[in-house]
């Protein structure tokens, strides 16, 4: 299913994350930078060491005590079929009482703002926070597409971005918050 915002596509499908050609993938990373399970593991696994190498010096240089949640780093993207990795830190849910919402809107638009810094044109975002991470889908999924609309109603450098949900189950309540978001904002 495809969305038209200003100049830019949003598509949502159901896949694998680490299988886009896009320009950029998304990492629901954790502060450390340092890999783990979910989407983060399977970056790993199939981007190869490369990813890690850069991710270790990003720590290093910039980072030493670790990625703050909501914020994003690029590295290359090493083995897999898109270019560069974007790694970003979604909020760990905790009730809905310590600003999740705001630092899971910071992580998808800090990392569509690194992107165009960047100069890439695709970028393919999983539902960051809602594995390990336990955010409630439908309440993530209104503050992903939320940001992601936001974002390409005021900036018009990025072509396509494109939700990758794992589930049928996931791909539907993003489709219900994307048909939501654009009858709210644009009809
Ligand atoms: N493609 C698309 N979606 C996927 C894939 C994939 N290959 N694999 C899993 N998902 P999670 P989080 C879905 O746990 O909640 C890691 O250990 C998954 O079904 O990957 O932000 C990190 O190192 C779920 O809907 O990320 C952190 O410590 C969504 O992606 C922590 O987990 C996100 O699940 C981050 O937790």
């Amino acid at each position: 299913m495809e969305f038209r915002i200003g100049n830019a596509t949003l598509q949502l499908i159901k896949g694998d994350l680490t299988e886009q050609e896009t320009d950029a993938l998304v990492n629901a990373a954790n502060a450390t930078l340092l890999g783990g399970g979910g989407v983060d593991g399977a970056i790993h696994s199939k981007g190869g060491s490369k990813i890690l190498e850069e991710c270790k010096q990003i720590r290093a240089k910039e980072w030493p005590d670790g990625l703050p949640t909501g914020n994003a780093v690029i590295t290359t993207g090493g083995n897999l079929r898109a270019k560069y990795v974007i790694h970003t830190v979604g909020p760990i849910w905790r009730g809905g009482f310590y600003d999740e919402a705001k630092l899971l809107r910071r992580a998808y638009w800090n990392s569509l703002k690194l992107s165009v810094a960047k100069g890439l044109q695709t970028v393919a975002f999983p539902s960051i926070s809602t594995g390990a991470y336990g955010y409630p889908v439908g309440e993530a999924s209104r503050v992903a597409v939320g940001a992601v609309v936001d974002f390409l109603s005021q900036e018009n450098k990025l072509e396509r971005v494109i939700f990758v949900l794992f589930t049928k189950e996931t791909l539907e309540i993003y489709l219900r918050a994307a048909h939501a978001e654009v009858q709210e904002k644009f009809l």
